[in-house]
């Protein structure tokens, strides 16, 4: 591979770092599951609009080709190579009571994480016959669930378009055909051996086979933060009995994407602040004061329809699970506090 043409359209964090000299030194390298540096930058290259656009094959591209992550992972999460992660998994840690201007603007509350199984390559370097035993790890784990966890797993293959269109909308179900993970081989075999589990209620659900081996996602209506973080955090305990996730000292949890080393969390509301909407210089000013992120109301990379956005924690490395929901709470406040006075 030659060093690859960037034009001014290419403002990754990838394009950002990837010099010259960086690229001679890390073009030859191959991790043990064959995982290169033109396998992980490939989807930056394809799609010039990537905010990151590199992904990692495995644990060992994060040393292997760490003279780019590094250098990534530092500019997203403020997070230094020497510095090390800090894990808190402690609900009562968490200072986020519920006041009723919460109810007014938050319509609902998601938190997720991101896991990947210890001993198995990350999705886009997995062959097709290892996907389909993570996925019979996970599935078979999730049946030992109880209680208001309790649910059932719906293989992509066996949900009808309908079935997946609606999950899709109401804000269940991951998109099919994202370009983004298509060019990192992340849909590769697609559909095989991904789905979905999900309680009763919808309140509970696991991603198997996406961007991450897991997503384990918590969610309901409302601004209920503490009682969507506690589920997660039980959840994420019992899961813990039945298989072991990818973490490291330095990285914590082992994701494909670099934005979600560390707690792979992602804590968020839709949220409607029709006043503040309206001047969206001050809504990132306090949206950057408390390290957060605005997505559309389809996720990342969609827009915002009727003046709803989504709101999340940006850091999730160097950071612990509790601080990722504080800075959530603490800057969804201030957001709410912001349009009262308007
Ligand atoms: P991820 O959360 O895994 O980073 P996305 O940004 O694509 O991925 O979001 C996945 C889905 O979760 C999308 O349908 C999105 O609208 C939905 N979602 C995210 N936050 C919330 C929320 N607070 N309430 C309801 N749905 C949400
Ligand atoms: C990008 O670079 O814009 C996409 N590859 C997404 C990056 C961050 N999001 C993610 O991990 N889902």
């Amino acid at each position: 591979m030659n060093y690859p043409i960037f034009t001014k359209e290419h403002q990754s964090l990838m394009a950002k770092y990837l010099n010259i000299g960086i690229f001679n030194h890390l073009k030859n390298l191959k991790s043990k599951n064959d995982f290169t540096l033109e396998k992980a930058i490939n989807s930056g290259l394809k799609n010039p609009d990537s905010g990151i656009g590199i992904y990692a094959g495995d644990e060992e591209s994060y040393t292997l080709f760490a003279a780019l992550f590094d250098k990534i992972i530092e500019d997203y999460h403020g997070f230094k190579k020497e510095d090390k992660h800090i894990s808190n998994l402690n609900a009562s840690y968490l200072k986020a009571p519920l006041l009723k201007e919460h109810n007014k603007y938050i319509l609902s509350t998601r938190i997720r994480v991101g896991r990947n199984l210890k001993n198995f390559p990350l999705g886009p370097a997995i062959s097709d016959i290892q996907r389909k035993e993570v996925e019979k790890i996970v599935s078979n784990a999730l049946e030992h669930l109880e209680c208001d966890l309790k649910g059932k797993y719906y293989a992509l293959n066996a949900l009808n378009k309908k079935e997946q269109e609606s999950l899709i909308k109401d804000h269940f179900l991951f998109k099919e055909g994202d370009r983004f993970l298509q060019a990192a081989s992340l849909n590769n075999d697609w559909p095989n051996s991904r789905g979905i589990f999900h309680n009763i209620e919808k309140t509970f659900l696991v991603w198997i086979n996406e961007e991450d081996q897991l997503r384990i996602i918590s969610m309901q209506e409302g601004g209920d933060i503490n009682t969507v973080f506690s589920r997660l955090l039980k959840a994420i305990h019992l899961l813990e009995e039945h298989m072991q996730f990818s973490y490291n000292e330095h990285l914590g949890y082992i994701t494909s994407c670099p934005t979600n080393l560390g707690t792979a969390m992602r804590a968020s509301v839709h949220i409607k602040l029709p006043k503040l909407s309206m001047d969206m210089k001050e809504y990132k000013k306090i949206t950057d004061k408390y390290f957060l992120q605005i997505r559309g109301i389809h996720g990342e990379h969609s827009k915002s329809e009727g003046g709803i956005y989504d709101i999340s924690n940006k850091r999730r490395l160097g950071v612990s699970e509790v601080q990722c929901v504080q800075d959530m709470y603490d800057g969804v406040s201030a957001l709410i506090k912001k349009e009262e006075s308007l």
